[in-house]
Parts: C-alpha cells; sequence; structure tokens
C-alpha cells in the first residue's frame, strides 16, 4: 500500500485528493496545523481512514519528522497563505509560508529519502500580466500580488530540487479551480452563498470587486486528478491545468443568480473595497500539454461548476434555516 502525505489537508484540494487517494488504495498522512479550534469541516467524512499529524511549513522541524515517521512514496504540497488579497497585508508570512515552505519540504525529503516523489501546487498567478494568451508551460510569468510572487519561487525551487539533486519533483501550474468547498472570501464561493442568502431572504445585496476579471474556472475534483496522474509519469515535469475557456466574473454572478430566478443587476453592488493594488484581468490555459501526456481533461462546465455551487449553497443554508426553526 503506497503512503502519500498531504499539506493543507484541510483545505479545498485537501480533502478531494485525500478522497481520490484514498479510492485508489493510498495510506494517507495529512499534514494540518495547530488552532485553538479544529478546523476540520472538509475531512470530518474521512476522518477514520487517514492519519492527521500537526506540523507546520514555518517549522523545518517538524517537516523532517514527518518524512521520517511515516516514510511517504509521494509527498503533495498543497499548503499555502492562499488568498491574494491576504497577501498584500501579510507579504512577509505569505513568503516565508507560500515560498520558503517549499524549500523546507524539499530540504526534508532530501535528507531522509531523496526518492520520494513530490508535487508543488504552483499557480496561475505566476502568470499575472499575462504576457501570452492563451498562457503555457512556456509563458513567462509576470506575477501581480505578493502571492504569486512567492509562488514563482515555489515553482523554480522545485524545478531546481529536479535539476540539481535529481529528485521527482513536480510544478503543477493550475488555473482557478472550485467547488463547494471552496473558503468562502473567494469570488466564486461568495456570489453562490450570496445568490443562496438572497434568495431565501437572508441578505438583500452582495458586495463585489472588479466584475470583469476574467479567470479560467474549473472543478476542482477534476484537478486533483491531474496532480496524482503528474506523479504517475516516468519523468517528472510542469504541468499546466485548466479548461480552456475564460468566464468574468460578471458572468458568473449571472448564471449564479440567473440559478435562483434572480437578476444579478438587482443585487450585486459594485464596492471598490474589494478591488486589489495590482489586477490580474485574464487567464486563460492551454492544457494541451496535460492532455498530451497525461491524458487529463476537465469533465465539469462552467455552467455546471456554478449551478453546483449555488445548489450546494442553497441547501446548506435551507438547512440552517429549519434547524434553527427547530431550535
Ligand atoms: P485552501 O483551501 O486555502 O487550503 C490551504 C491549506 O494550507 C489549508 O489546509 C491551510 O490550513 C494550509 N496552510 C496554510 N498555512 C499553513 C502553514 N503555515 N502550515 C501548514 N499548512 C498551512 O487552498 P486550496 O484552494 O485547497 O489550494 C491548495 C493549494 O493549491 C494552495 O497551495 C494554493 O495556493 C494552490 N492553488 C490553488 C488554486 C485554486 O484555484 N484553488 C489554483 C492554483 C494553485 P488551515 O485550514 O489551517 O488554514
Ligand atoms: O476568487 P479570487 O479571490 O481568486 P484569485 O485571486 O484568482 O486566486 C485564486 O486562484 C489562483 C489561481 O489563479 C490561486 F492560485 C489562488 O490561491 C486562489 O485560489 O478572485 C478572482 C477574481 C479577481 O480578479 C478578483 O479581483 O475575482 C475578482 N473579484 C471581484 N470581486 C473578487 C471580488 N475576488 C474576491 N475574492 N472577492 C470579491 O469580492
Amino acid at each position: 500500500m503506497p503512503t502519500a502525505i498531504i499539506t493543507g489537508i484541510t483545505g479545498q484540494d485537501g480533502s478531494y485528493l485525500a478522497e481520490l487517494l484514498l479510492s485508489k488504495g493510498y495510506k494517507v498522512v495529512g499534514v494540518a496545523r495547530r488552532a485553538s479550534t479544529q478546523n476540520y469541516e472538509r475531512i470530518n467524512h474521512l476522518l477514520d481512514n487517514i492519519t492527521v499529524i500537526q506540523g507546520d511549513l514555518h517549522d523545518q522541524g517538524s517537516l523532517l519528522a514527518l518524512m521520517e515517521e511515516h516514510k511517504p512514496d509521494e509527498v503533495y504540497n498543497l499548503a499555502a497563505q492562499s488568498f491574494v488579497p491576504t497577501s498584500w497585508n501579510q507579504p512577509a508570512l505569505t513568503g516565508d509560508v507560500t515560498a520558503i515552505g517549499v524549500t523546507r519540504i524539499l530540504e526534508a525529503i532530501r535528507y531522509v529519502n531523496p526518492k520520494i516523489r513530490f508535487y508543488q501546487a504552483s499557480s496561475s498567478e505566476m502568470f499575472g500580466k499575462v504576457l501570452e494568451t492563451p498562457q503555457t508551460e512556456r509563458t513567462p510569468f509576470y506575477p501581480r500580488s505578493p502571492y504569486g510572487v512567492a509562488k514563482v519561487y515555489g515553482h523554480y525551487i522545485t524545478v531546481n530540487y529536479r535539476e540539481s539533486f535529481n529528485m521527482f519533483a513536480v510544478s503543477g501550474i493550475l488555473f482557478n479551480h472550485e467547488s463547494p468547498r471552496r473558503g468562502i472570501e473567494f469570488v466564486t464561493r461568495k456570489i453562490s452563498d450570496g445568490a443562496a442568502r438572497i434568495k431565501l431572504g437572508l441578505a438583500a445585496e452582495l458586495r463585489l470587486g472588479n466584475l470583469d476579471s476574467q479567470r479560467d474556472w474549473g472543478f476542482a475534483g477534476d484537478y486533483v486528478q491531474a496532480m496524482w496522474q503528474m506523479l504517475q509519469q516516468d519523468q517528472p515535469d510542469n504541468f499546466v491545468i485548466g479548461t480552456g475557456e475564460t468566464h468574468s466574473v460578471q458572468e458568473f454572478c449571472e448564471i449564479a443568480f440567473g440559478h435562483v430566478n434572480l437578476d444579478y443587476k438587482d443585487h450585486v453592488k459594485v464596492d471598490e473595497k474589494f478591488y486589489r493594488p495590482a489586477e490580474v484581468d485574464l487567464l486563460i490555459a492551454d492544457a494541451s500539454k496535460a492532455g498530451r501526456f497525461l491524458g487529463w481533461e476537465p469533465t465539469v462546465s462552467f455552467a455546471q461548476l456554478v449551478r453546483m455551487m449555488v445548489d450546494s449553497d442553497m441547501k446548506r443554508h435551507e438547512k440552517l434555516i429549519l434547524a434553527e426553526k427547530h431550535a
């Protein structure tokens, strides 16, 4: 039975990847940082089948101990300070976790067993002010946030350890991927949750920032499949993963509100507070290399994704309303 370590197990992707690896017969060890209150909502249903241990990307010792104790075959580094706006408020922390944290994991692997296969969660944010459209593995980076800058470091240190120490270290350059488990502050989930709350009379309006920015949005469940496939190749490499379609925040609003028979124009208010110091205007992936080498392709369309997220938030709020009534 192969063993996989997942950092960021409590996050959106961590939970989907754990499900996938369990279905493939892996022993899954998840790394979660210590908190005063446990935040295992996304993995509660998996706790009988996985091992969760405390560790932190700030802490080299805990990462070394992790590799020594659990002797993994594969390590997936999904942990990061992943919210772009926070990276302007906490740029040094973002650099320490999202950039240097990658080096700490690579060092732990190198010292304990350099044959461990390593996946780094790189991001389309690295393309930033895009220098080419669509973006491929060869498109130069031009990051627009401290988060994007940190991810560029994480990408290159992964490539560097591959080339310097002959390690099986891959970088997956993933475009935005969403799901009902997406953190509530990211725009897609903010919209699906907002539309549901407005529909159910729990809120009157939704305040958003830039409605014109365009993203290549896919379903997170599809994207963790690509992570696993990258570690099953004969040679380590970098892969872009995305749908090849781009849509604006406004289009997301149209479909989300339309799905519950509302017009977003009646409820969405633009608030400059949510504008960013520097914006990434347009992202669109050319994932043809992943198609050729991994046989990967997305299975959920943009409209299906939006509807899946709104349906899930409607159900969640309806349950809460019912529970309150019976309390
Ligand atoms: P997420 O939901 O924000 O999860 C991030 C995870 O990192 C959480 O489990 C978080 O723990 C953990 N973490 C944060 N700081 C840590 C630290 N110092 N030590 C250990 N763990 C720490 O992110 P996601 O959407 O699943 O994304 C997974 C990875 O892919 C991230 O690296 C992200 O930057 C990258 N990525 C995401 C996308 C996307 O569209 N989702 C696209 C490209 C790349 P807590 O639960 O305790 O906060
Ligand atoms: O949902 P977002 O916050 O995601 P963003 O910045 O694209 O980053 C996500 O995807 C990256 C991959 O490209 C990941 F690496 C990263 O970890 C994260 O998962 O914002 C998307 C767009 C932005 O252009 C933003 O300006 O939506 C726009 N937006 C408009 N109003 C808003 C809002 N974003 C947020 N979060 N909140 C708003 O009210």
